[in-house]
């Protein structure tokens, strides 16, 4: 659908006037744009954001959650003397003091600074890029274990429930609205026969040993910004799902996406593997920032953690699938079965080496205790 982004960035306090701006980035959910502005000469650019109130139910809520996130992140870095204290998402108001405007259609928008000479992947080449990733992640995490006032707005309730993302498939399944169950027969097979893992971690949040905290809840790896030169991690961003929720979704993510050489998309499926020295930095990174709070049947459940965020991703892409693609955007006739298969080949790729990875996990903990 076509917006009038001139008419709507406006309403936004810029700094000049706007001369460019185009589609932005690779997310499945938001629309998203660069805006350029100028003023004498000098160019400021920004990230303007069309909110999808289909997925985010309350925008106003959920715009709240990240002004709160982004000021406390920004003051403590400050109070560091941090240098990334500058390069931090900040919430551009609207000329009214809003944080957000809404256009003639209904339309949520938010635009926030664009931070300079930084860059996402959405494949990790290096273990050190995973390194600084998942360093930024677990930073993140142990910033915002003090974020004052009451818990954080539900943006989307259940995200990670994986036992209701279950439910969800199987009812899809059972109705097979478009009649694409028969194309998908391995995949629907895995997902019914590896149903037992869905609730192990709500089970160990049930008996108090892995407690529910704020956390990003997407980190996805291209959801968090490099410095373009020197390669050090920046600035977590997408902070639409910072909400309460497990540590471990929040490592479980990453090792799904960055230690997959391959594209979430990938159709050849001998290129997506999960790889162990990305896998490695990925741990370290993350542990090195969160070994303190972390208890121990966190410290246990990372690899399982890994294993049942792809899982669950699986799951997601496979019941779209099936619904008719409603959720995620696509950019060809079965994107999301693609997506599902992919998953379902990580989630094969870490069981195989599960061991090892368990026994790295125990050693890297060792170490920093
Ligand atoms: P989505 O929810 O659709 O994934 P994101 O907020 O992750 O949207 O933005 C999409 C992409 O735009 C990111 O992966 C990143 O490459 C780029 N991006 C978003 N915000 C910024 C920013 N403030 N500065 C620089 N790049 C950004
Ligand atoms: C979506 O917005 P984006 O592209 O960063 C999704 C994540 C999925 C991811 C799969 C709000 O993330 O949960 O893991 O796609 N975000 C939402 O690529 O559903
Ligand atoms: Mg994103």
């Amino acid at each position: 659908m076509e917006h009038d982004i001139k008419h709507i960035a406006q309403n936004f306090n810029l700094d000049g006037k706007l001369i460019r701006y185009e589609p932005f980035g690779s997310g499945h959910i938001n629309d998203t744009y660069c805006l350029t502005c100028e003023k004498d000469d000098r160019q400021t650019h920004y990230i303007l954001q069309r909110i999808n109130h289909e997925v985010f139910k309350n925008p106003p809520a959920m715009m709240e959650n990240i002004r709160r996130v982004t000021n406390h992140i920004r003051r403590k870095l400050q109070e560091q003397q941090n240098k990334l204290a500058s390069r931090q998402l900040v919430v551009i108001d609207t000329k009214d003091g809003s944080d957000f405007c809404r256009d003639d259609r209904g339309n949520y928008w938010r635009v926030y600074n664009r931070i300079e000479n930084a860059v996402t992947y959405d494949t990790i080449e290096s273990p050190e890029l995973a390194y600084e990733a998942a360093r930024m992640f677990g930073r993140f995490a142990a910033m915002l274990t003090d974020l004052p006032g009451p818990a954080l707005y539900e943006t989307i309730p259940d995200f990670h429930t994986t036992p209701k993302r279950f439910k969800t498939f199987t009812e899809v399944l059972g109705t097979d609205p478009c009649n694409r169950a028969k194309g998908a027969g391995d995949e629907i097979d895995f997902v019914l026969e590896n149903a037992g893992i869905c609730d192990v971690l709500l089970n160990h949040v049930d008996k108090g040993e892995i407690p529910v905290r704020i956390t990003h809840n997407d980190t996805k790896i291209n959801n968090v910004l490099l410095d373009e030169k020197t390669h050090e991690g920046v600035c977590v961003i997408d902070l639409d799902t910072v909400m309460p929720g497990l540590s471990l979704y929040d490592f479980g993510d990453m090792v799904r996406t960055a230690t997959n050489p391959a594209e979430e998309d990938e159709r050849d499926l001998s290129k997506v593997t999960m790889r162990m020295p990305i896998f490695e930095m990925l741990l370290k990174g993350f542990a090195e920032e969160t070994h303190k709070f972390l208890t121990p049947a966190e410290k246990k459940n990372m690899v399982f953690a890994g294993k049942l965020i792809t899982f669950e991703q699986m799951i997601r892409f496979g019941a779209d699938h099936l619904a008719g693609d409603i959720y995620y955007k696509i950019h060809r006739e079965g994107h999301n079965l693609d997506r599902c298969r992919t998953q379902m080949k990580m989630v094969q790729s870490i069981i195989t080496q599960e061991e090892a990875m368990n026994a790295l996990t125990d050693s890297v903990f060792e170490k920093l205790s």
